[in-house]
This record gives C-alpha cells, sequence and structure tokens, in this order.
C-alpha cells in the first residue's frame, strides 16, 4: 500500500499527495489513531480536491474587483411592483405560471443547511416555531402551502430540501417523525450539501477539529446544484415532467414558493433564471445587491459592495442600487444541469471567520479574532450566466420577513416575521368583509384556505375577529 513506513494503510498516492501540498500535517497524530478513526480521517482526506485548495489559498485567483464593478454597476431592468417594466401583463404572467404549476412542471426547492447560529437557535433553522398563534415551524409553513396547491391544482409539486452535515440528521428526523409533515414521502427528498475544508488564514494550512477530523463547513448555497444532481433530484424531475425549480430559503416565512407570477414572468421571459427582488430598506442593508453590469445581471454581495456605491442615490434621492436580493429564484431545470456541467460556474468566495481547531498538542484552540477561512459559493453567482436573466420586484410586507436575529435585535427577527405574517392575514380576512379588531393576532393556515374566494367562502363577512385566531386546517 503505501512506501512511506509510517502510514502504511494510507494510499501511498494521497500520502504523497498531501507531501507535495505540503498538507501533511493532517497526519501529525496518525500514529495515535486506531483503526476506525483512521478510516475516518483518510475518507475524509480522499474526499478534498486538494489542488483546488492550493489555488484557493494561493490567492492567485483574481479576487473581483467589487469597488470597479460597483462604479459600473446600475439598477438592473425590472418588473416593478406595479407590474410595469415587462413586455407582457401581470395577469398574462401569473396566467402562464399557473399553467406550467396545473401541467406538474414545477417542483419547490429549499436550502437549510446553515446554522442558526445568529438565532441563538441550536436546532435546524426550518424546525424553528414560527406559527404567529399556531407555532408551526418554519418547514411545516412551507409543508401546508405545498399541500394546499396540491390539492388546489390537483398536481403533486416535488418537495427537494437541502440539508447540511451540521442540520441533516435532525432535519431527516424531524420530517420522519412528522409524517413528512402531511406530504407523501415519495414526493419529499431531503438530501445533504457537501462540504469544504477550512484553512489557517496565515498559512494556508488545512485545520483539524480533531486528530482524526478535518475542519469541514457547508460549501455555501452554491453548493445546491452539485447536490441536487448527486441526490438524483435532476433525474426525479426529468422522471416527473417537472423543468422549473423554485427555489427559496428556509428563514423566510413569506417566501413566494411556487409562486404562479413569479414562475409565469420567468416563462414570460423566456429566462433561465429569474430571481425575485425587493427595494433595499437603506443602503447598508444585509442583502445581496441586484445589479446590471457590462449588461448582466448579477449580486454584489452586501459584504462585497463598497459603502459609496450602496449609498449612491439617483436625482429623486432614492438609492440607485435598490434592489435587494431574497434569495427567491426560478430555474431552469436545463440551465441547472449546464451549469453542474461546468464546474468553474460558481467561484468559492472567502470568508474570514473564528473557527475552533486543533494545535500541534492536540488540544483545541478557541481563537478570539478570525483565524481561518472558509470558502462557499454562493448560487445567485449563477446570474450572469443564465440567459435572458430576469428581475422581479416584490412588495417586501407581501414577500420578505426573514428570521435571522434573536428577538431584541433591530431587523430580521421572529417577532418582526410574526408581525408581518399577522399584518397579511388581517389583510386576507379584511378583504373577505372580516374586520379584525386592532391588537388581535390571526393565522391562516393555507389548508384552510388557499385561494381568497376558498377564504370568502369559509368566513362570515362583517363579522369582526375580537380575540386572537387561529385558521387551521
Ligand atoms: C442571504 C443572502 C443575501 C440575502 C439574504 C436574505 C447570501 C450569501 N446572501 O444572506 O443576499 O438574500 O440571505 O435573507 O446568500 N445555506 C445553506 N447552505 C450553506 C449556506 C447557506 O443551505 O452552505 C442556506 C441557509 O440555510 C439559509 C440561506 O442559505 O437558509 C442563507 O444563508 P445565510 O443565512 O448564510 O445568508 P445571509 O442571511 O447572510
Amino acid at each position: 500500500m503505501s512506501d512511506h513506513p509510517h502510514f502504511a494503510d494510507l494510499p501511498s498516492p494521497l500520502v504523497s499527495k498531501l507531501h507535495a501540498f505540503g498538507q501533511e500535517q493532517v497526519l501529525r497524530f496518525w500514529q495515535e489513531l486506531d483503526a476506525e478513526r483512521r478510516s475516518h480521517l483518510a475518507r475524509q482526506l480522499e474526499a478534498i480536491d486538494l489542488e483546488l485548495i492550493a489555488k484557493l489559498v494561493s490567492g492567485n485567483e483574481a479576487k473581483p474587483d467589487y469597488a470597479a464593478l460597483a462604479a459600473r454597476a446600475t439598477a438592473p431592468p425590472a418588473v416593478r411592483r406595479d407590474g410595469t417594466g415587462a413586455a407582457w401583463s401581470p395577469a398574462d404572467a401569473r396566467e402562464a405560471g399557473l399553467r406550467a404549476i396545473r401541467q406538474g412542471r414545477v417542483a419547490a426547492v429549499i436550502v437549510a443547511g446553515g446554522q442558526g447560529t445568529r438565532l441563538g437557535f441550536d436546532l435546524p433553522k426550518g424546525l424553528f416555531p414560527i406559527g404567529p398563534l399556531s407555532d408551526r415551524t418554519l418547514f411545516q409553513c412551507f409543508a401546508d402551502r405545498l399541500i394546499a396547491m396540491r390539492e388546489h391544482y390537483g398536481v403533486a409539486i416535488p418537495l427537494y430540501v437541502m440539508t447540511s452535515p451540521l442540520t441533516h440528521d435532525q432535519t431527516v428526523g424531524y420530517w420522519a417523525e412528522n409524517d413528512f409533515l402531511g406530504l407523501p414521502k415519495e414526493d419529499v427528498i431531503l438530501f445533504c450539501q457537501g462540504t469544504m475544508p477550512a484553512v489557517d488564514a496565515e498559512t494556508g494550512k488545512l485545520l483539524m477539529s480533531d486528530k482524526d477530523s478535518l475542519c469541514l463547513s457547508p460549501d455555501g448555497h452554491g453548493g445546491t446544484i452539485k447536490a441536487l444532481d448527486s441526490a438524483g433530484c435532476f433525474e426525479d424531475a426529468t422522471r416527473r415532467g417537472v423543468d422549473l425549480f423554485s427555489y427559496i430559503q428556509v428563514d423566510n416565512p413569506l417566501a413566494a414558493l411556487c409562486d404562479p407570477d413569479l414562475i409565469g414572468h420567468h416563462l414570460m421571459a423566456g429566462s433561465e433564471m429569474t430571481t425575485q427582488v425587493v427595494r433595499k430598506r437603506y443602503a447598508e442593508e444585509k442583502v445581496g445587491n441586484v445589479v446590471m453590469i457590462d449588461g448582466s445581471v448579477r449580486i454584489i454581495e452586501y459584504s462585497d459592495l463598497p459603502a459609496a456605491a450602496a449609498e449612491r442615490r439617483n436625482e429623486s434621492g432614492e438609492l440607485s442600487l435598490w434592489a435587494g436580493n431574497i434569495a427567491v429564484h426560478v430555474f431552469d431545470l436545463a440551465f441547472l444541469r449546464r451549469a453542474v456541467a461546468s464546474s468553474d460556474a460558481l467561484p468559492f468566495h472567502h470568508a474570514s471567520k473564528v473557527t475552533p481547531y486543533l494545535n500541534d498538542e492536540g488540544e483545541i484552540v478557541q481563537p478570539a479574532e478570525p483565524n481561518s477561512i472558509k470558502f462557499e459559493r454562493f448560487i445567485f453567482d449563477l446570474l450572469p450566466w443564465a440567459e435572458n436573466a430576469f428581475v422581479v420586484e416584490a412588495d417586501p410586507g407581501k414577500a420578505f420577513a426573514p428570521v435571522k436575529n434573536a428577538d431584541g435585535a433591530a431587523n430580521d427577527t421572529p417577532e418582526l416575521a410574526r408581525q408581518a405574517m399577522v399584518q397579511l392575514d388581517r389583510q386576507r380576512l379584511q378583504a373577505a368583509g372580516v374586520k379584525v379588531a386592532a391588537e388581535v393576532r390571526v393565522e391562516i393556515n393555507p389548508r384552510f384556505a388557499f385561494t381568497d374566494e376558498q377564504l370568502a367562502a369559509k368566513v362570515t363577512a362583517g363579522e369582526t375577529v375580537t380575540s386572537d385566531r387561529y385558521f387551521g386546517p
């Protein structure tokens, strides 16, 4: 096996490769490991691409010149909230979207691999109870929407949920123990995304979290396309006649999952990737900036956009770069297959992070400052590669209430999301002729009533709701 006597049970090419890339330090505890722990580390080492890590660490990869890009950036052409900006009407778009849904062409994708660190919730974020009165989890809210859609449109809508090693087991357990949240389990695929090793920011050396383990973290939601393919979701979709993927993040309970309007605009535009945006609330808002640069739509993440560009305003005092990415996309399956085939379609972003690691003495060090570089891909980097990439503005009150921070923070908290959900359902009830007294909270499960007509038929016009009420299935 190996002509490196110390590593008799490691494939020699691997040992040589580790030396060639100056990463042999990952074997410094090898002699102490039993067979099981040796194979654990060997499997991790076999799975990483040392050439890629060396390229990423070398820094030779041209990091985009965000200042130059921002200087050339303008707001993207978009269908605005009032429906203007397209060569077709909102009604035409909706009809096209409804037709596609009824034809069974649409699948739902929810990415849920991130950690809920900022939220202070130690379970996967999809298990977070967000229902204002029902305490339904984020996953359950999306499942209820899909169940209502399936019933209303008479069609199976497959659901692909991406986890990461951080969230996979608990997510799978939750879905299995809760009868797949009411969805047919054959229409739900829970799949795990890939990982990338973290390296020491100074030396580029692979960091270890234990004597038999590298420091691995999720490879970013850009890892979704490779993970969808590896999990057989592209085959599953094709078998079902699905060619459109409606993609959302698990952390936004208002996300337009399988939204006929957005899908319709995507189809009418002949787009391969359509993204939904909201007007940014303030220049430094922590959302990606959807912009037009040299004729291509692309997103510059908030962390990469120079403040001067974020602050730029037009003559009426509005933000020039007004379009905030809310990570709600519609993809053509054919486009995703093409993207998977060209491995460099998605660049790796370098993130400076604090990563606990094992020192040479075998002790875990908990750095106070960022000590490592993590590498992740962003799915929105597909935009410039998409034919006719298209942008549709939404009303943030209807489309965006992300659950990012613990209650008490200024923005993006569970309480603010619940308030947005209640406000929407108050409006729906008032449109159905039901008054809701001030300060009273209401929540409508889409399985109680999916369309406004269904709601009107199930409530009593003229009634006033005077105490909190959950309109459950
Ligand atoms: C993301 C977007 C930002 C804006 C904002 C809206 C990026 C880089 N930024 O910011 O532009 O749209 O959301 O809320 O996306 N996830 C995975 N696997 C990963 C990493 C993330 O599944 O490896 C999921 C994660 O579960 C979450 C979502 O992607 O649902 C966003 O991840 P994040 O919270 O790291 O991104 P954030 O909020 O900084």
